[in-house]
């Protein structure tokens, strides 16, 4: 059994990256079998409960308020539809359901209870819940255990250093604090991160140091290949190459050799024999339905096949951790605090976020000048 260190440095962790690819390839599989069963794949859905409309200038997201990407925004879904759908991905072979909010983070109030509720309903259907709300406060971690949450998912998304060049709005060490707060409970800790968005190896390395010195290290580590969306700062990168994707998963792999990897956005981009690739350089989960959160994702009917055909299992609930004990709104043991935590704001000036925000701007003044010449001609 390969021992989990938490000491790694960013250096031996670029050797790592670097090695020639089979014997990269060979090493990460032989540390994936010590731990993992390597034909068990977790299927997890994602399911997006408040879409768009977010205030934080998060350079890779589509949900940003203040880029133009399309996106509509959407009202807090209600709990009852949550249900359906999470019965729906059931059936489908998920084990597990990501509710996603674009939020900055939580807060204290109606809204928040009514996602403790939805949190209630999923665990009651036997299934592992994971959210992803933004940054927040310990009590709130706490109500949110108290209510069955399997696993609160926050992402360091790329290196200290080039954090700054992606997100103005909050600091990197808003995003640790967080992941504190939900290690002070007993819900497991997702956190990883994405590739392709214009940082460097030295970026990458920089992320893995971050999460594997974490300790305990995350259960989860999810790495997305970034999805490129018109209207954001980073509408203009380039994909990155499957390569990249696989030794990205291999050194995670090295690195945290316990956590379920995720081989999470940008699937669609990778063929079969891809994918296969990172399932064997350590990939051990998916985000399966056709659609990530606001972007496309293969077919469920399609990810099936490939299970088929590479002879992978869908991993069965709670096989790694005993499923947490739903405690109702009514008998808890917590109370909203509604605290206002001080999460920082640098602000400091990104260059491509303010390029995009600008041009942003213009479309939205253009659509509102034809959208009067339009009234104007009715008339
Ligand atoms: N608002 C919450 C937050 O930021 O923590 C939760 C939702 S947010 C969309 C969850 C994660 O999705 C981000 O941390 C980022 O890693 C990932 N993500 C967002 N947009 C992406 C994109 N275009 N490509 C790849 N990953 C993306
Ligand atoms: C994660 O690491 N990736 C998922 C999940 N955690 C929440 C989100 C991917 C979002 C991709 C862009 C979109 O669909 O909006
Ligand atoms: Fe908002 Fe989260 Fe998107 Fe950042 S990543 S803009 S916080 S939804």
């Amino acid at each position: 059994m390969s021992e989990t260190r938490h000491n790694w440095t960013k250096e031996e962790i670029l050797e790592i990256y670097n090695k020639p690819l089979m014997e990269l390839l060979y090493e990460a599989a032989t540390i994936h079998r010590q731990s993992h069963d390597p034909n068990v794949v977790q299927v997890s859905t994602l399911l997006s409960i408040k879409t768009g409309g977010c205030s934080e200038d998060c350079g890779y997201c589509p949900q940003a308020a203040r880029y133009h990407t399309g996106v509509e925004g959407d009202d807090l879904m209600g709990v009852s539809q949550v249900k359906a759908q999470a019965l729906r991905a059931k059936a489908s072979g998920s084990s597990r359901v990501c509710m996603g909010a674009a939020w900055r983070n939580v807060k204290d109030g109606p809204e928040f209870d009514q996602v403790l509720e939805m949190v209630r309903t999923i665990n009651k259907l036997d299934m592992e819940v994971c959210c992803t709300l933004g940054m927040l406060t310990e009590n709130q971690a706490k109500r949110l255990a108290e209510a069955g949450l399997y696993a609160y998912n926050h992402n360091l998304d790329t290196s200290e250093e080039y954090y700054k060049e992606v997100i103005s709005t909050r600091g990197f060490e808003d995003r640790l604090e967080t992941i504190d707060n939900v290690r002070k409970t007993n819900v497991t800790v997702c956190s990883g991160g994405i590739i392709g968005m214009g940082e460097s190896l030295e970026d990458r390395a920089g992320m893995l140091v971050a999460l594997s010195t974490l300790n305990p290290q995350p259960e989860s580590v999810p790495i997305n290949a970034l999805v490129a969306v018109d209207g954001t700062p980073m509408e203009d990168e380039k994909p990155v190459e499957i390569w990249e994707m696989i030794r990205m998963v291999a050194t995670t792999r090295i690195v945290m050799p316990e956590t379920q990897v995720r081989l999470s956005a940008g699937r669609t981009q990778m063929s079969r024999e891809g994918q296969a690739m990172c399932f064997f350089a350590g990939a051990n989960s998916i985000f399966a339905g056709d659609k990530l959160l606001t972007t496309p994702n293969p077919d469920v009917s399609e990810d099936m096949k490939m299970f088929e055909m590479l002879g992978l299992k869908p991993q069965k609930p709670f096989t790694k951790r005993v499923q947490p004990q739903t405690v109702e709104a009514t008998e808890s043991q917590y109370e909203a605090m509604g605290e206002k935590p001080k999460w920082t704001r640098p602000e400091h000036k990104i260059e491509r976020n303010e390029a995009a925000k600008a041009k942003a701007k213009e479309i939205r003044q253009e659509i509102k000048e034809n959208e009067s010449k339009i009234v104007e001609e009715v008339k």
